[in-house]
């Protein structure tokens, strides 16, 4: 029994290893304002096709902390995961990012809707408005720990101006990621214990 259990437990975390969480990350599908298909919310963003792929492209309002982006939510997750976030971002020179950054998150939580990760309750990774070569897609990637107490995992993209009157511009997003990868090794060593408890 504890071996089949044990078996059990390998072959679920196999399931999940390696695999693209995300629907339709590279923003294939319907084209427009405020659409994505596979994607939760759409906010002040879009998909076009005017990098000459398929993308989303999200904006700001001229304010401070303005923002426009997308999500998908509540991806089943295990405490321990570590979670990879790469997405493909673009700064047009036509609409150049000013006073914003492109903002990537996860975001934890716990069986009761809670956000987990500390102050903000999300890990993340800014991209300063000024840092990216101008209409070249560059790739950004970040992994993050699954906390104590994690049942699920949000996903959001989203530009997001970084001072008074900034939030200028626009950025665009492509070929998003998420790929969960737990902790097999610590996983097969706990297996490994129940067999030898066996005997
Ligand atoms: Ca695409």
């Amino acid at each position: 029994m504890r071996r089949l259990l044990t078996i059990l437990l390998i072959l679920s975390v196999a399931s999940i290893s390696n695999a693209n969480l995300i629907s339709n990350g590279g923003f294939d599908g319907s084209t427009g304002m405020y659409t994505a298909d596979g994607w939760d919310t759409v906010w002040n963003a879009g998909v076009w096709a005017d990098t000459g792929q398929n993308a989303l492209k999200a904006w700001g309002d001229g304010a401070q902390w303005g923002n426009g982006g997308a999500n998908q939510l509540g991806f089943a997750m295990y405490a321990g995961t570590t979670v990879s976030l790469s997405v493909d971002i673009l700064d047009p020179s036509a609409e150049p990012m000013t006073g914003a950054e492109a903002h990537l998150a996860l975001t934890f939580k716990d069986s009761g809707g809670n956000a987990l990760n500390g102050t903000w309750g999300t890990a993340y990774v800014n991209v300063g408005s000024g840092t990216l070569t101008p209409d070249t897609w560059t790739n950004f990637s970040f992994s993050a720990v699954a906390p104590a107490g994690t049942v699920s995992v949000d996903l959001q993209l989203e530009f997001q101006g970084t001072s008074a009157g900034g939030g200028g511009g626009a950025v665009w997003f492509d070929n998003v990621g998420i790929i969960p990868e737990p902790m097999t090794v610590a996983l097969l060593g706990l297996g490994g214990l129940l067999l030898r408890r066996r005997k």
